[in-house]
């Protein structure tokens, strides 16, 4: 049997997804890339799952990018032809950086401990990111001659502006989660031994709430981004017009009417 690498679990209408080589700090292989790929793809194909969260089993959150994974890391044989890594962007992490962007449900990422380079990435391309008092974020690109990716080099001039999404991105120093809150990188910070109750919390509270409707309001906030103010104004308006004909918006009025907790369904 292969090695559990994402270890999967659910608790209720949360799909739970582990990284789970703590040994390595969670630095992602390629085997343990398309592990979490599988278990993306399955969580977003179950009708009764409506929120996804992601920690990291040990003390890191993930190292990014195991620098030692033989499908990536430089030959150090002398005269070995050089890998194009940009096959292993392409082959990994864009198809995982779009997911996370694309779930039906909302995605929580629990920062459990140290989150660098793609690592870091993959947790801030989530909808709410939590960490630890302990958790720290680091752009480690830089360090090793590359440049962010898995959406870094978009998601943080939009997090943070670009001064500070500069300073991160070359200096590749290690950030805080007390700081990375404070420069609105992250959601919040909780203590270390709340964290995962606090994100299980947050994430079955999104599961109760409409998933279609909150799905839709990443996409619109992402999308009005590059949109001039009137396109914006339209598309809100637009996406108001599909989401009025659902379920879930005549429940969520009966429920307001009736004085009763509503029970939403669509995604
Ligand atoms: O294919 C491509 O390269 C393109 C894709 C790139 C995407 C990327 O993510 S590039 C960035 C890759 N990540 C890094 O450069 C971070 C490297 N790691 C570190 O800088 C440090 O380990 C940390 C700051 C994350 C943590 O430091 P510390 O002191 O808490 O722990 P440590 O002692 O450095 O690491 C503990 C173990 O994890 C150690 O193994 P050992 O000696 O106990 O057997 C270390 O080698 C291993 N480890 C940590 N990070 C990685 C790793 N092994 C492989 N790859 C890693 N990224």
């Amino acid at each position: 049997m292969s090695e559990q690498l994402i270890q999967i679990e659910q608790h209720g209408a949360v799909r739970l997804l582990r990284l789970n080589r703590p040994e390595a700090l969670n630095a992602l292989t390629a085997a343990m890339l398309g592990q979490l790929r599988q278990a993306l793809e399955a969580a977003a194909a179950d009708g009764a799952t409506r929120a996804v969260l992601i920690t990291g089993a040990g003390r890191a959150f993930s190292a990014g990018q195991d620098l030692a994974d033989p499908h990536v890391a430089p030959s150090r044989e002398p005269g070995a032809a050089p890998k194009d890594i940009g096959q292993i962007l392409d082959h990994y992490y864009i198809p995982l950086a779009l997911r996370l962007r694309s779930m039906p449900v909302p995605v929580v990422a629990a920062v459990n401990g140290v989150a660098a380079g793609a690592g870091a990435n993959m947790a801030l391309g989530c909808d709410l990111v939590l960490a630890s008092e302990g958790a720290s974020f680091i752009q480690a690109f830089s360090k090793i001659g590359l440049v962010p990716d898995c959406g870094g080099t978009w998601l943080l001039p939009r997090l943070v502006g670009r001064a500070k999404a500069l300073e991160l991105a070359l200096l590749g120093d290690r950030l805080k989660a007390v700081d990375a809150e404070r420069i609105g990188l992250i959601a919040r910070v909780v203590p270390d031994a709340e964290l995962l109750d606090t994100a299980m919390a947050l994430a079955q509270k999104l599961a109760a709430m409409p998933t279609r409707a909150l799905a839709e309001t990443r996409r619109a906030l992402d999308d009005a981004l590059k949109l001039e103010f009137e396109p914006a104004l339209k598309r809100e308006a637009a996406l108001q017009s599909q989401l009025g004909f659902a379920y879930d918006y005549q429940e969520g009025v009966a429920a307001f009417m009736d004085k009763r907790q509503p029970e939403f369904q669509d995604r």
